[in-house]
């Protein structure tokens, strides 16, 4: 019986799956098993009652130990079965790391523009791609006869609703929505019919700032534009302002940045001319207010547009704007996760 039960032990543990574990089990417990026909084939009546005694208490024994061992055998058996299905798991393969995205250029301008003009006291105001005509055009001294209307020409809805052109579109809606006195930037997208080519695009970013109070000029104007193109670039950059006309600005200007791709030298980004135009600006045009119901008397303001899609090019130096709403993953993956 010691021997059988060392045999068994040894076949046992060499049986992996439940069918291996079952055919052990025949073979030492089923009808025709080893232990079984050692209880059949014992002939009792030749042994004393001291023999048959210690005889059936040892063949208890091996029973019990191989009925208990079978019954972990199977169990553990199952088991492994079950992992094996459930997770495929094979701990020899190489790991996957996880790969992170990383943000689109002009989110990681956005975002640091936020952030700049949050800290000079803005809020930052959501505005409609889809807009009305009224508050594109009409609102910012653009009425339906203006020439202007004709150099921004769009997609066009139904209920006299539009894509918006510019995101001045939004300076009366948060006048009315915030009150006077304010200081707002409302970051977003803009279309237009353009003739795409390498600093053109129909949708594009843009900025627009809006500070109405008492007691606002051109100097405020260009403290602000100053603070942030010295914060966006991190560096020394030289800007132009020269006269710029846009109906619901008066006076108003072009702030200009001399191209940080070519130097000023000339290139087809800024259409070799060495300067990109960057920033329209001006004092917001006395109609504007009073359209959005404030006294031009007591308050005034300015206002501004930066062409976000542009400062995203310069600062990342992305020589065509196309590449920006191209969706190839390899332009996208050269930006860093994180601002
Ligand atoms: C405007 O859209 C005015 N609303 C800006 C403004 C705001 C002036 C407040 C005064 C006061 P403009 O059409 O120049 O102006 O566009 C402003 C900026 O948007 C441009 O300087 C340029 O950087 C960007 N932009 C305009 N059209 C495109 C385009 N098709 N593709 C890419 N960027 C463009």
């Amino acid at each position: 019986m010691q021997e059988m039960k060392a045999r068994f032990s040894k076949d046992l543990a060499a049986a992996t799956t439940a069918e291996a574990v079952e055919q052990v089990r025949i073979a030492y417990l089923g009808r025709k098993g080893e232990i079984t026909l050692l209880a059949k084939n014992t002939d009792f009546s030749k042994l004393s009652a001291e023999e048959k005694r210690s005889f059936g208490s040892q063949l208890q024994e091996l029973k019990a130990f191989a009925e208990e061992s079978l019954k972990a055998a199977k169990e553990s058996a199952a088991l492994g079965k079950s992992a094996k299905k459930s997770t495929g798991l094979d701990l020899t393969l190489p790991g996957t790391g996880r790969t992170l995205g990383s943000l689109h250029p002009i989110s990681l301008i956005q975002i640091e523009l936020e952030s700049i003009f949050q800290g000079m006291g803005f809020t930052v105001v959501p505005s409609p791609e889809c807009e009305l005509e009224f508050y594109n055009f009409d609102a910012v001294n653009i009425p339906s006869d203006h020439p202007a209307r004709e150099m921004q020409d769009t997609f066009w809805m139904t209920n006299d609703m539009l894509m918006r052109t510019h995101t001045s579109a939004n300076q009366v809606r948060t006048m009315e929505r915030l009150g006077v006195p304010l200081r707002a930037i409302f970051p977003g997208r803009c279309f237009r019919n353009e003739a795409v080519d390498p600093s053109h695009e129909n949708t594009f970013y843009q900025c627009e700032g809006l500070v109405v109070d008492q007691n606002i000029s051109v100097a405020n104007l260009i403290a602000v534009m100053k603070t942030l193109l010295s914060e966006i670039f991190h560096r020394e950059v030289t800007v132009r302002l020269r006269p710029g006309f846009f109906p619901f600005v008066e006076p108003g200007f072009e702030l200009d940045l001399r191209c940080l791709l070519c130097e000023g030298e000339g290139c087809s980004t800024c259409h070799g001319t060495g300067w990109l135009e960057l920033i329209p600006c001006g004092l917001v045009h006395p109609r504007v207010l009073e359209c959005a119901g404030v006294d031009p008397t007591r308050y005034s303001g300015f206002a501004f547009g930066v062409g976000l899609t542009r400062l995203a090019m310069m600062k990342f130096g992305i020589p065509d704007i196309r590449l920006l709403n191209a969706g190839d993953i390899r332009f996208n993956e050269q930006f860093p996760t994180f601002v």
